[in-house]
């Protein structure tokens, strides 16, 4: 069939299926683009003239189109995609980030920038870079380093295994990330006869992979060997759909589990030995079991720094790991033994052994009680502070968390909210937490509730978004408008990057460069009036429905109010400065100063080489 590259790719992806458990589904949805010349009369054409059925969306913001693209691929398991095409230069380039984003948290994002000429007739080309060192050097060499796969089609016939690359790598569960497929300009309208074979239907297996006879002795007899195990619930939970094997496994040999961002959300809070979030951004019950653990069990999580405390959250001397990943260079992170192999296969093969064996941990039911009763309080009390000085964030989100629907999905990404949602949110149904904090991409917040909202348009989204957030980048809030996609944006504006800044007054430095002030001219610093925003006039202006709330009864009228509309809603909660949550017994490696005058900085050095004393090594 006589095509152009383009209208060749098109016809492709609009074939793909994958099989996940026996269910086949169509792997595009649809397409998001920012059009230029890079892009516009070639992919751009082929999109146009129709004969398949990929829908077409508008970016604005080619990061911000590429999140949304992410979150879409995240909510539907990483079995659904929608592919993102932009122009060269800085269309391109503006893609790099959510690529990055992308690959960090293992999501599938499938990236079709346009590219300079392959001839080099016209060259040089508004926005091409030009290295004189290598003239095959483009503006999209940048995705390389962010992306698990990468070509360039020079020649339309390379089309056809840059495609069934890029097929392999996006549904391949070990392996998946960011894809980018670079379109010189002029290769995308260039012809050739593709073959059937080619464009026929073609489905994906996406195969649980079996664990090992040998890796389900070893799991089991770790497991067996040890007497107060725990397990972390990752992302990899969620991909697998582990949630009630996971709750089974818990009940049935009494581990108590505790969660990451990725993994959150898959065990319902009301689970009695669900003691939520671990590490850094954690809570009380499970960073207090993490001290005493002699077996951690991770099933399914990158094993960050935020997870582990950057290694010292596990303080008793002869803890053991136990890594269970479909990815063998994240199960083995931390020398564990590990198990390459799916999460829901795994624990139910394991548990079959256990039971064999008539396994019980030795947690004392009690203690584990006392531990989730005294964790329950903590969070009311967190969620019920009263200031002097204004509304709280935890009472804020509080609020807000026992309003939403238990199926209504809380989205969130950089700040110190997500930190106060691993430490305190409530979830009861799997898929509901939506947390991208693989990057904590700030502007993430607002693009993510999009994709969550393309993937289930029927359930209420609430994106938890700081004001800095909100700055850097909320060019999707138009087409959330644009698509009538009813997002909730829960804007807390503490009038700056109030982690960051807490951060560096923890580390002994004073506020510095982190709060939103005017330059002040007597000092010619940024220590002047600070510079409020009206951020409901600016969602106004997008044609959203703005609340301004400043007080726990404007919170409740305005999400009240909100369930009545059909358009984006922004609720632009002013919150008292500092009134986030703190850690709870954790800790997290930065890079302190280790020479200064400043006794604080001092002291904050000599606490971190302490801290890396007791911390596991790799
Ligand atoms: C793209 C990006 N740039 C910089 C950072 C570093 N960073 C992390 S949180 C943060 C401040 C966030 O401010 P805001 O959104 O207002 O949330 P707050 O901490 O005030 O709750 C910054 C600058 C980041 N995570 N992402
Ligand atoms: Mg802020």
């Amino acid at each position: 069939m006589k095509l152009t590259m383009s209208q060749a790719l098109v016809k492709f992806l609009d074939n793909q299926y994958v099989s996940f458990d026996g269910v086949e589904s169509k792997f595009v949805d649809g397409i998001f683009g920012i059009f230029g010349h890079g892009c516009v009369v070639g992919l751009g054409q082929a999109l146009e003239q129709g004969g398949h059925s990929l829908k077409f969306y508008q970016g604005h913001n080619e990061q911000g189109m590429a999140q949304a693209a992410t979150a879409f691929a995240k909510q539907n398991h990483r079995r659904k995609i929608i592919a993102c095409t932009s122009s060269i230069g800085p269309g391109a380039l503006n893609m790099v980030t959510a690529a990055g984003t992308a690959t960090a948290n293992r999501i599938p994002l499938l990236l079709l920038p346009g590219d300079t000429f392959a001839c080099r007739q016209p060259d040089p080309v508004l926005q091409q870079v030009e290295q004189p060192t290598s003239y095959s050097t483009t503006a999209n060499d940048a995705f390389r380093a962010v992306c698990k796969y990468w070509d360039r089609i020079v020649r339309p016939e390379q089309l056809m295994t840059a495609c069934i690359n890029a097929m392999r790598v996006l549904t391949d569960q070990a392996e998946t990330g960011a894809v980018c497929l670079a379109m010189p300009q002029d290769v995308e309208g260039e012809s050739f006869d593709y073959p059937d074979y080619f464009l026929q239907k073609r489905v994906w297996y996406i195969d649980r992979r079996i664990p090992t006879e040998r890796e389900i002795d070893l799991a089991a007899q770790a497991i067996m060997d040890s007497e107060k195990p725990i397990l972390i619930a990752g992302g990899g939970v969620t991909y697998s759909d582990a949630y009630d094997t996971v709750a089974a496994f818990a009940e049935k040999f009494n581990i108590p589990v505790t969660e990451t961002q990725a993994g959150k959300g898959n065990i319902s809070f009301d689970f009695p030995l669900n003691f939520g979030g671990i590490g850094v951004t954690g809570g009380p019950a499970a960073n207090k079991l993490a001290k005493i653990t002699d077996l951690v069990i991770s099933a399914g999580s990158r094993l960050t720094d935020f997870t582990t405390a950057s290694k010292w959250g596990f303080r008793n001397p002869d803890v053991r790991m136990l890594g269970i990943n479909v990815s063998s260079f994240d199960a083995m992170k931390m020398d564990a033994m590990y198990v390459t192999a799916d999460a829901k296969l795994t624990l139910e093969a394991v548990a079959a052994k256990l039971e064999e064996k008539g396994y019980k941990s030795g947690w004392d039911p009690a203690e584990l009680n006392q531990i989730k009763a005294d964790y329950i309080a903590e969070v009311d009390r967190m969620y019920g502070i009263e200031l002097e000085n204004g509304l709280s964030q935890t009472r804020a989100l509080g609020e807000i968390n026992n309003f939403m629907a238990k199926d209504a999905i809380a989205v969130g990404s950089a700040g110190s909210l997500p930190g106060c949602m691993q430490r305190l949110w409530k979830s009861y149904l799997p898929g509901t937490y939506n947390m991208e904090y693989g990057f904590s991409c700030m502007g993430y917040e607002i693009c993510g509730a999009l994709g969550v909202k393309m993937a289930q348009p029927d359930k209420e989204v609430y994106t938890m978004c700081g004001d800095g957030s909100f700055l850097m980048l909320h060019s999707e809030l138009y087409t959330a408008v644009q698509e009538n996609l009813k997002i909730n944006v829960m804007l807390f504006d503490n009038i700056g990057w109030g982690c960051i800044e807490n951060l560096q007054n923890n580390q002994g430095t004073d506020t510095f460069g982190t709060r939103f002030c005017a330059r002040n001219p007597e000092t010619d610093l940024l220590d002047g009036e600070l510079l409020n925003i009206d951020f409901a006039k600016i969602a106004e202006g997008y044609g959203c429905k703005g609340y301004r709330v400043t007080n726990v009864a404007e919170l409740k009228a305005a999400l009240e109010d909100s369930l009545k509309q059909t358009k984006p809603c922004l609720f632009d909660i002013k919150v008292a400065h500092k009134s986030m949550s703190d850690g709870y017994d954790a800790w997290w490696r930065v890079g302190v100063a280790s020479v200064s005058e400043s006794a604080r900085v001092q002291a904050a050095y000599e606490d971190m080489v302490s801290h890396v004393r007791e911390a596991r090594l790799y």
